[in-house]
């Protein structure tokens, strides 16, 4: 997979991207990130990337061309699936759009500055808008660095162990159950017994009704109604 991810700011995720799980993606060549600076396709000559809005009021807006331009330029390198423009208000990430996402082969990801981008960008450029939740952060860029970790690390071969992924949370609809490790006391503070029988399918069983109860607690709207109510179908 290669990521093209286009900032006004980009050293804020040069050091995101070479470092940890993303960069040992790079090095194996599973994931390709490449962070460009937006002013580089500036034609103005102080290379500015921004200009006051018609019609007047606060903030400026950037400017369409050398978004364009970006654009333009990296869809003549290579097929490009989406291009995504990170706003807060897109489509909600989830696990879902993670996923699917990660079956694609080439992303452009847009990250927005000051009070966003022309609405033309949108209109004809911008194949995918996505939100990470219901907040503004000052720009896209933490949006793209975590869309990037959440998809990335979906890849097959990133994670270590190939079943890591797949026991996520919200990957099955249920948040994680917990985890213990050494040592198996700690101030009097026990782990939970069945962990230490030896019996793999009473340890399944247990994982699974931890699962379930968690996520009833903590993220009931994830769960669907008969598994939240039990006997609710037969009322
Ligand atoms: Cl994608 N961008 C910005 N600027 N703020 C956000 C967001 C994105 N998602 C939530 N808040």
């Amino acid at each position: 997979m290669h990521i093209d991810i286009l900032s006004a700011v980009p050293r804020l995720l040069d050091s995101w991207f070479n470092e940890s799980i993303l960069q040992r993606a790079q090095q194996k060549g599973l994931a390709e990130v490449q962070v460009h600076d937006l002013r580089d396709w500036s034609t103005d000559k102080h290379r500015r990337l921004d200009d006051y809005p018609f019609g007047g009021g606060a903030g400026m807006v950037m400017t369409i061309e050398p978004i364009h331009r970006a654009i333009t330029e990296l869809r003549s390198k290579r097929e490009v699936d989406e291009v995504i423009y990170m706003s807060p208000d897109g489509e909600m990430l989830g696990q879902g759009l993670a996923n699917q996402l990660s079956l694609k082969g080439n992303l452009i990801i847009l990250c927005g500055h000051y009070k966003g981008v022309d609405e033309r960008v949108r209109e004809h450029l911008i194949t995918r808008e996505v939100s990470i939740g219901d907040y503004v952060l000052s720009g896209g860029e933490l949006a793209a660095a975590v869309l990037s970790d959440a998809v990335i690390r979906l890849l097959p071969g990133v994670l270590g162990d190939e079943t890591s992924a797949l026991s996520d949370s919200f990957q099955d609809g249920l948040v994680a159950p917990p985890d213990y490790t050494r040592p198996a006391e700690y101030q009097g503070w026990k782990i939970p017994d069945v962990l230490l029988s030896g019996h793999q399918a009473n340890i399944d069983a247990w994982r699974h009704q931890q699962a379930v109860e968690r996520t009833r607690l903590r993220r009931p709207e994830l769960l669907d109604r008969s598994e939240r109510d039990p006997g609710a179908t037969d009322r």
